[in-house]
């Protein structure tokens, strides 16, 4: 289909979960196109040493573009990010449908601003483990068809 899909995982913040996000990402392929694919990228470390020449400020202004442009969101919340923790805060305010996926066998607890951001409808934050994640966002795309 032609929606566009934000994926939100820690880059900076930790790269602890990329394997998981790599599982996220290719189940979220096939609802359609996902803009951030690179986050879920292995040759990527939390140094974001092959930024090559791209400055801070064109991934920046890079991403609050796509966020935009982008139809839905899905943000694995369990390894903290300042950058993932500003993407949701942005995207509560351009009010897009938005899923946040935590783990809660972490031993974590998710950060008030995003747990207490959930209203139930628009921004929705998911307990979960890893192995029901395919599930998971099935659930959450039929629901989407739905309305
Ligand atoms: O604070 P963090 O680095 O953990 O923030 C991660 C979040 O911010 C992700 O959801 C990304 O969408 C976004 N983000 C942060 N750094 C980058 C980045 N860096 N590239 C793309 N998105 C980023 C570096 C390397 C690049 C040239 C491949």
């Amino acid at each position: 289909s032609g929606m566009k899909i934000y994926f939100c995982g820690s880059i900076r913040g930790g790269r602890d979960d990329v394997t998981l996000y790599r599982r996220i990402v290719e189940k979220l392929q096939s609802y359609g196109t996902v803009l951030t694919e690179h986050v879920s990228s292995t040759n990527l470390t939390d140094r974001g040493e092959d930024a090559s020449a791209a400055g801070d400020k064109l991934i920046h202004d890079r991403d609050v573009e796509w966020l935009q442009q982008s139809d839905v969101v899905v943000a694995e919340v369990t390894q903290p990010s300042l950058g993932v923790g500003y993407e949701l805060g942005r995207v509560v305010l351009m009010k897009k449908k938005t899923l946040c996926l935590f783990r809660p066998s972490s031993g974590r607890t998710l950060s008030a601003m995003i747990r207490g951001a959930d209203d139930g409808e628009q921004f929705v934050v998911r307990d979960y483990s890893e192995d029901e994640v395919e599930n998971i966002l099935e659930e959450f795309f039929n629901t989407l068809k739905r309305t």
